[in-house]
């Protein structure tokens, strides 16, 4: 069943893992997709691909997500019926570096704070007004991490971010009380994507260790309970999902087999 049918669903970060994943199975279930990614041919393809499989629209647009003046550009520059925008997947975010607090870079943490945390206000200030101009079912899914509720040793800004994005959720659903826009923040832990490529700046090596000895989660898994929350009737505001592959507890205690 196509739950959501002509649906206008806009997804940062949709060039790769989570928002890869959620921009197909939102396609699957009838959406029309605005994918935004920093690599335009990536989400040009992936757009494409979605249109033929699915027979939706889908919009590919670049956009860097912590560029202020981009982002406006880019939401003021849709086409007037694409400003429709039922739903805001605020995915993107990267987590870069893991080392001690006192010898981590700088640069890395600009980019976490710049993406995961910036690049989500910038949108959500952008788009929630359309949500109420036109009188929209809203919904904000924002993509935290169970990083946001339990910090971990050599992740304190990472987790910093996530803990930001767990605030922002609760404090624009408090400011949204009085509309029918609901707003969700999944909390995934680990999940196998290029997630700890980007954060170990191209270490394959150390990047599969991350996952080595247990089953993580899959960007498919966190697609499913997005789609579902966003699926679920009006009435119903799924504030918060906190998932885990079952060999993790929390961030930092994960029972990995030998
Ligand atoms: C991803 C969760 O535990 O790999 O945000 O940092 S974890």
């Amino acid at each position: 069943m196509q739950k959501l049918k002509g649906k206008i669903v806009f997804v940062s970060g949709a060039s790769n893992g989570i928002g890869r994943s959620c921009a197909e199975a939102l396609a699957a279930a009838g959406a029309k997709l605005i994918l935004c990614a920093r690599s335009f041919n990536k989400i040009e393809d992936l757009s494409k691909n979605l249109r033929d499989l699915y027979n939706t629209e889908s919009l590919a647009i670049k956009l860097d997500v912590s560029n202020r003046g981009a982002v406006d550009k880019a939401i003021d520059n849709l086409p007037e019926e694409w400003k429709k925008i039922d739903i805001l997947v605020n995915n993107a975010g990267c987590a870069l570096g893991l080392e001690k607090l006192h010898e981590g870079s700088p640069e890395d943490w600009d980019n976490m704070i710049d993406t995961n945390v910036k690049g989500l206000l910038y949108l959500t200030r952008k788009i929630v007004p359309l949500m109420l101009k036109y009188q929209l079912n809203g919904h904000v899914v924002n993509v935290g991490s169970t990083a946001g509720i339990f910090a971990y040793p050599n992740g304190a800004v990472y987790c910093a971010t996530k803990s930001a994005v767990h605030f922002i959720s609760d404090g624009l659903r408090m400011d949204l009380v009085d509309t029918p826009i609901r707003v969700t923040n999944i909390q995934p832990g680990m999940t196998e994507t290029n997630f700890s490529n980007v954060r170990f700046h191209g270490d394959e090596e150390k990047a599969k260790n991350v996952y080595a000895g247990i089953t993580p989660l899959t960007p498919e898994d966190i697609a499913e309970i997005i789609v579902y929350a966003i699926s679920a009737p009006p009435h119903v505001q799924i504030c918060e999902v906190t998932v885990t592959p079952t060999q993790q507890a929390t961030g930092g205690i994960v029972y990995k087999k030998k």
